[in-house]
């Protein structure tokens, strides 16, 4: 049984969807995935599209300062990009699909926003996090967000993952107590979200911050973009060094929830049953537990809520 799974990043302009999903081509390289027998395969058209944006990160670590939209530039359209899991020498057994749209939709088009989101699995919402822990967000996109959430989530029969990704952290992150304060911004700006999140049984939350550059620290901020919005400017610490710190970690919470979830939807039933009897896909449940092991461990990662509680106890 081949199973299509889909992400959607949801964010306003300019918080890093597209940056974060160009470090995918990286992630599924990573050391976490080759302790797995499974393949992961970026399709040709993806890899090559996601490592033309990752290029132009890497290019502006040729300059001084970074300004905003020096590295990659404003998504005009709807993006797809689909990573293939497969047991080695066979089809796919699971397709992810990654969803990029553009930032200005969620207040331009909040419909055919919440049109992808309403057919998502998982939802990643990228943060600026040198905006965030300045106070330069107003408020108005978190409604946004909150009434697409809303929307999607009413009347849930299978779990969903909804992980926060504070990008743009250098700053921030490298300490433990950057990291706190940064996860601490994040409850008080985002309460309204997280209070919905929290209060549902069927949604997995999580915080995972990341720095899709490095080699940069936040300098100041200065008015860019179409709406002209205080947007930060960074300065490059050590030239030509491509330095991300923790790009894979939305992937590999992502892959313990997907098989986690496909573990569950292949146990149901009598097929379910027989299966479950001759270990038919147990596999997936160990590698699960394999790949969230450092979400229960690092201090740099928050889990919210478990979700999944009425699911696993029946
Ligand atoms: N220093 C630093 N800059 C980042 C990071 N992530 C994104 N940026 C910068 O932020 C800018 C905006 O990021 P995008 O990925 O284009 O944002 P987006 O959410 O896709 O925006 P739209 O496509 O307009 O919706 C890019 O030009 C990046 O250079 C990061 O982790 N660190
Ligand atoms: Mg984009």
């Amino acid at each position: 049984m081949h199973s299509t799974f889909t992400i959607t990043m949801l964010a306003p302009s300019g918080e890093g969807k597209t940056t974060y999903l160009s470090s995918l081509v990286d992630a599924v390289q990573k050391d976490f995935l080759t302790h797995i027998p499974l393949e992961f395969n970026l399709d040709a058209e993806a890899e090559q599209a996601l490592t033309q944006e990752k290029q132009k990160l890497v290019t502006t670590l040729s300059k001084g300062t970074i300004g905003y939209r020096d590295g990659i530039q404003s998504t005009a359209d709807v993006g797809e990009y689909t990573l293939d899991i497969a047991h080695p020498s066979d089809d796919p057994f699971l397709t992810l699909r990654f969803v990029d749209l553009p930032g200005e939709w969620l207040q331009e088009d909040p419909d055919r926003v919440s049109a992808y989101v309403d057919r998502s699995t998982a939802i990643f919402i990228p943060v600026d996090t040198a905006s965030l822990m300045n106070d330069i967000r107003g408020n108005h996109d978190q409604q946004a967000i909150l009434d697409i959430l809303i929307q999607a989530f009413d009347a849930l029969t299978e779990p969903r993952l909804v992980i926060f990704i504070p990008t743009k952290a250098e700053t921030y992150v490298g300490t433990r107590e950057g990291t706190q304060q940064v996860m601490d911004k994040i409850a008080e700006v985002y309460a309204p979200l997280m209070h919905f999140l929290t209060q549902q049984s069927l949604v997995r939350v999580a915080i995972i911050p990341i720095e899709t550059l490095g080699s940069s620290q936040l300098m100041y901020f200065t008015r860019g973009g179409s709406n002209q919005l205080l947007q930060p400017v960074f300065s490059v610490t050590e030239r030509h060094r491509f330095n991300p710190r923790n790009t894979e970690y939305p992937l590999v919470y992502l892959l313990s929830f997907i098989f986690e979830l496909y573990y569950l939807r292949r146990s149901y039933g009598v097929m379910g049953f027989f299966r479950n009897l001759f270990r038919g896909v147990h596999y997936l449940k160990n590698y699960s537990r394999q790949l969230g092991q450092p979400f229960a461990t690092l201090p740099e990662f928050k889990v919210i809520n478990e979700g999944f509680m009425q699911i696993q106890k029946r």
